[in-house]
């Protein structure tokens, strides 16, 4: 079960970051999300909050800023969506070559992310094709956002499969607090934003998903299933086996 911005691919730093900065910029906004404030807010998940909480930082009254973040993230949502659309956001090293391996292997695949299906579906379907993934569960069908594991638990029905059954992959404490909460073991691959977090409760953390001459470091293995350079199936199928007691 594949988390999207930041797992899937490389989307906040160039994609979601400037996306904001252009809502911003068409709504006459003097604000600028640069690349070390956009790193702080990540830790508020989904766009519409982070708006707000970067407003509530600004002393702005409530009411004021849910209706001005509603307006410039519905706006932001248009942008993104346009971005995926044109092919400018890009899938992590390495993922296009786990799914393959993980279809080849009869894996079935889904996606449990906080971002808004309007954007989500069509970059999913231009980046991996459509229909690759058997479930999507987007910000629109969770009822809460990460960490909370309402995604996670609406993918695991739509799969009808138990938590033991289906790892999660996630870039961020977010993420892996969500994973975890729904019961799902989870692997955490840091990407540039992230690595500094506490993975302690990662059942497995590597700092990439590795390529064949390019393999990826493993940051942290306590159940010993021992990647071999890259995220692959056998080491998914050791850790399904090794969380869920087999
Ligand atoms: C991702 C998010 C998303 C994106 C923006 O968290 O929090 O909000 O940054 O997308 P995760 P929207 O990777 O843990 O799912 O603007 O559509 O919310
Ligand atoms: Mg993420």
């Amino acid at each position: 079960m594949f988390d999207v911005d930041g797992t899937l691919v490389d989307s906040e730093r160039d994609g979601h970051r400037v996306a904001f900065n252009r809502a911003f910029e068409e709504a006459g906004l003097p604000d600028r999300w640069d690349v070390e404030l956009y790193g702080e807010l990540l830790a508020v998940t989904g766009g519409d909050r982070r708006i707000n909480a970067y407003f509530q930082r600004r002393d702005m009254p409530e009411e004021e800023r849910a209706v001005l973040a509603r307006r410039l993230h519905a706006r932001k949502t248009e942008i993104f969506a346009e971005m995926a659309k044109q092919g400018e956001i890009e899938p992590r090293p390495g993922v296009n070559e786990l799914l393959e391996e993980l279809e080849g292997a009869g894996v079935r695949l889904a996606v449990a992310t906080t971002g808004t299906a309007t954007w989500v579906h069509p970059l999913l379907d231009r980046l991996f094709g459509a229909g690759r993934f058997e479930v999507v569960v987007t910000a629109n069908e969770a009822p809460k956002l990460k960490p909370d594991p309402s995604a996670h638990l609406l993918a695991l029905e739509g799969l009808r499969l138990p938590a033991a059954a289906a790892p999660g992959i996630e870039d961020s404490l977010n993420g892996l607090r969500a994973a975890k909460s729904a019961g799902l073991a989870c692997v955490i691959v840091v990407n540039d934003y992230t690595h500094d977090q506490d993975f302690t409760a990662a059942d497995l953390i590597l700092d990439g998903f590795g390529l064949h001459g390019a393999p990826a470091s493993v940051l942290s293995d306590p159940h010993g299933v021992d990647p071999p350079g890259r995220l692959d199936v056998g080491t998914l199928r050791r850790l399904t086996a090794s969380s869920s007691g087999a």
